[in-house]
């Protein structure tokens, strides 16, 4: 919610054909200042979380490998968000916007079964 403040309107002027046409009064002087209600209208853009899943077949240095490439990560990030992973079933590697997201699983999931692996990636919408 916010709030803009105006000027009310002012009354139309005497007509300069005919004096005798007076506008109708002003409701007040044209000096008040209206504050208007308006409500807020765009939100921000929903986010997406690239998760990723483990599975009893990837080797764990491919997952490190893929973490760094494809989420920006440093080996020491990398190999914290596998294991997490490992140890929970799960774990995200990133939050984007829809479109960065869904590119992200692509890459990961060509580049597992170009490998052989049964790597699974999912996005999802951050609550
Ligand atoms: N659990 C796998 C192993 O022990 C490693 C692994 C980690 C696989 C994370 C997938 O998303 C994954 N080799």
């Amino acid at each position: 919610m916010n709030f803009m403040a105006t000027q009310s309107p002012s009354p139309p002027p005497v007509s300069p054909a005919n004096p005798a046409i007076k506008p109708a009064p002003a409701r007040d002087d044209g000096d008040s200042v209206v504050l208007e209600r308006r409500t807020q209208r765009t939100q921000p853009p929903q986010m997406f979380q690239v998760v990723m899943l483990n599975d009893d077949y990837t080797p764990m240095e491919f997952v490190v490998m893929v973490i760094q490439q494809f989420f920006s990560k440093d080996r020491e990030q990398a190999t914290q968000i596998m294991l997490k992973i490992h140890l929970d079933g799960k774990g995200v590697c990133g939050v984007y916007s829809r479109d960065v997201a869904a590119t992200k699983v692509d890459q990961v999931m060509d580049a597992a079964s170009k490998a052989g692996h049964p790597l699974q990636c999912v996005s999802e919408p951050v609550e």
